[in-house]
């Protein structure tokens, strides 16, 4: 019989891809999705047909058992979260009901449903925030630098106390950040894309930024969800950093992005340290060391730095074009 899987944070980047891989390997997709005045579902158009939302919310404890007693599924992927970091100095507290206790709630469903059900949680690099120790790997001690981090660091540690406590099948994915197409238009690589984009197109003038300096460790999503699913195909539960391992500044991005275009001279177009868009704790430099995962899961990336961002240029020319 053909497998079931349970995604909540479908209608997000990550979600759709997941859920393209998983009906790529046979499996029967379920996707939770809160109630919005206005539905988000520009995502998932393309497989909306092949997969079955559930209404639920990571907020309401009923909401999560019974999209489980509905989708019967043999593994959860909780990919829902408040995921941008910015805004969670603005949400603190909604932040923290989201990202961190959210996930309480989801392991809870579970092991009053069903222990046998796979668990996988999206943690992030952001726990490593100010970092210890260069290249980032599953030992190195967090240090998160905003609530979004702080939250996530909660989420990991309530998955490996569930694992530990109740001998539950629960990993945790430790990602580095990973772009697409499909990333939201607040955070910087798809708000660079967009703008260069229409830039190119005569749409656009100027380009408002924060700090260009930060590095960040950047995959595509689509090669990354693989890495989700291997790890739930163990025979033991484990955490896994996720990356590249080659880091570059948010201005390099800026860079390749306009040259994508055929536009050498970026800056006149750049306005950077904006204040609305600065941290009031900033992430400088992520890099993260993938070699257990290249080890134990068998996994490597396979997009280039250059090929997420000519991948993510050409998508928005084309949607701009429009
Ligand atoms: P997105 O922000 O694109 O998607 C978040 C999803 O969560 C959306 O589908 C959103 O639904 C849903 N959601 C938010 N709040 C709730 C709620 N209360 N109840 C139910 N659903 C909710 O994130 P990504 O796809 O980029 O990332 C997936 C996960 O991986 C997130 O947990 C993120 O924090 C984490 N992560 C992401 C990385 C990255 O670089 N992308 C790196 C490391 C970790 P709606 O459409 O209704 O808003
Ligand atoms: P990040 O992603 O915080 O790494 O979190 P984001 O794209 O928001 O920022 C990356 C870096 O760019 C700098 N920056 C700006 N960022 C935004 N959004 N807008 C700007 O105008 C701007 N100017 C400069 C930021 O200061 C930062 O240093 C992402 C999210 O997907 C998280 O959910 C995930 O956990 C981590 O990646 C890994």
């Amino acid at each position: 019989m053909a497998k079931s899987a349970l995604i909540t944070g479908i209608t997000g980047q990550d979600g759709p891809y997941l859920a393209e891989f998983l009906l790529s390997k046979g499996y029967k997709v379920f996707g939770l999705v809160r109630r919005l005045s206005t539905p988000n579902f520009e995502n998932i158009k393309e497989i909306s047909d092949k997969i079955t939302l559930l209404s639920g919310d990571l907020l309401d404890q009923g909401s999560l058992a019974d999209a489980i007693y509905k989708s019967e599924p043999q593994e959860i992927y909780n990919l829902a979260a408040q995921s941008f970091v910015r805004a969670s100095w603005d949400q603190p507290v909604l932040t923290g009901e989201f990202t961190a206790l959210g996930v309480t709630r989801m392991l809870e469903a579970i092991r009053n449903i069903d222990k046998k059900i796979k668990f996988y949680q999206a943690s992030s690099s952001e726990m490593f925030g100010k970092v210890t120790e260069t290249p980032q790997k599953e030992t190195t001690r967090f240090y998160p630098r905003s609530p979004y981090g702080v939250a996530k660091v909660y989420g990991h540690y309530i998955t490996v106390n569930y694992r530990e406590s109740y001998e539950m099948f629960a990993c945790s994915g430790i990602l580095f950040n990973h772009e697409s197409p499909r990333r939201g238009i607040e955070f910087v690589t798809r708000k660079i894309t967009h703008a260069v984009a229409r830039i190119k197109l005569g749409k656009q003038k100027k380009l408002e930024l924060g700090d260009l300096s930060p590095k960040r460790d950047w995959g595509f999503s689509g090669d990354y969800v693989e890495a989700m699913w291997l790890m739930l195909q163990q025979e033991k539960p484990d955490d896994f950093v996720i990356a590249t391992g080659e880091n570059h500044s948010v201005e390099e991005f800026v860079k390749i992005a306009f040259e994508t275009v055929g536009i050498s001279d970026w800056e006149q177009y750049i306005q950077s340290n904006v204040s609305e868009h600065m941290r009031p704790a900033e992430v400088d430099y992520l890099i993260g060391d993938a070699s257990k995962a290249k080890k134990i899961l068998g996994w490597t990336p396979k997009t280039s730095f250059k090929e997420l961002v000519e991948m993510m240029v050409n998508s928005d020319l084309e949607k701009e074009k429009k």
